[in-house]
């Protein structure tokens, strides 16, 4: 089955709740693209140099390439925006710059569908990022751009695109992944284009919301300690450590192991405004951790022996 079919069912099952994510992802706020729908503004063409309400400006030449025409994706109302485009002639969409965090997580996604069928297309959506003096944000190794999706190809059927959006973990290696936020990112711009490419394209349900990615972490954290049974596994260490004397060799590091555990479940219920890459950090740490808890239970163990038989 098609993608953009399989998505519209499974919309439709779900009762195309707002926004449409298919990503299971919770949310923050509202979608941060006002008019992304295109049901802002009326049928017909755009005059050339305009743009749809909520968007800043044309990409390229603006020759009245761009309309609102009848027909939108699956859940997302009655009209949509057409780009009409050559080789020689290329259309698109700027958004206005939208603030970001750039500790946060954030999703964009879009509909996208083209006239017809063809080898390729030039249907991109994308973004531009911009620091706090809204300059492009460029990096020695990486452009200020970056797609969602690049030559967009899903034929006459309309299909979902999206892509999550996380805190660049290396900030100072002079690049940033495509999925990736740079560290002095202040800022945002949509693109929807429609390049260098003998077709019309067609956007509709673009989006962009700040991902609750203290939920996703917090579960995952909480989950996986609870899989592991590690209140059982804290309770043993704490009672064998009683039978122990303070010095005891695997003493010190099954208490800095629960001190660590504590810190580690106190962060996880700690406010959501917290770093994206501190909760990855945790994430990350949290089967290691638990592993670490069963090996000291069974050192522990084996020097209370010791020390009953000594
Ligand atoms: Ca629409």
């Amino acid at each position: 089955m098609h993608k953009a079919i399989i998505l519209a069912v499974a919309l439709a099952i779900a009762g195309a709740a707002t926004p449409a994510l298919a990503l299971d992802v919770p949310v923050i706020g509202e979608n941060l693209i006002a008019n992304g729908s295109f049901e802002g503004g009326l049928l017909g063409p755009v005059p050339a140099r305009e743009v749809p309400p909520g968007w800043a400006a044309e990409a390229y030449g603006g020759n009245g390439q761009l309309a609102i025409v009848a027909g939108g994706a699956p859940g997302e109302g009655a009209q949509c925006v057409q780009m009409a485009a050559t080789e020689d002639d290329s259309t698109g969409l700027h958004g206005p710059i939208i603030e970001i965090d750039p500790t946060q997580a954030y999703i964009q996604f879009g509909w996208i569908r083209l006239d017809g069928s063809y080898d390729r297309s030039g249907v991109n959506l994308g973004r531009q990022w911009f620091d706090a003096e809204e300059k492009a944000l460029e990096q020695e190794h990486s452009r200020s751009y970056n797609y969602v999706v690049s030559g967009a190809n899903p034929g006459h059927e309309w299909a979902y695109y999206e892509q999550l959006l996380l805190p660049d973990p290396t900030p100072d290696d002079g690049s940033f992944r495509p999925d990736q936020i740079p560290t002095t990112a202040a800022g945002l711009r949509v693109w929807a284009l429609n390049y260098r490419w003998n077709g019309n394209g067609y956007f509709d349900g673009l989006g962009l919301y700040q991902v609750d990615y203290a939920a996703i972490a917090r579960t995952e954290i909480f989950g996986a300690l609870a899989a592991a049974d590690i209140e059982e596994i804290a309770r043993d260490v704490r009672e064998t450590l009683t039978k122990l004397p303070e010095d005891a060799p695997a003493a010190a590091r099954a208490r800095t192991l629960l001190f660590e555990l504590d810190g580690l479940k106190q962060r996880a219920l700690a406010e959501d405004g917290r770093p994206v890459l501190e909760w990855m950090a945790d994430e990350e740490r949290t089967p290691g951790l638990i592993d670490e808890l069963r090996e000291t239970t069974w050192e522990l163990k084996i020097e209370a022996l010791l020390q009953e038989a000594g």
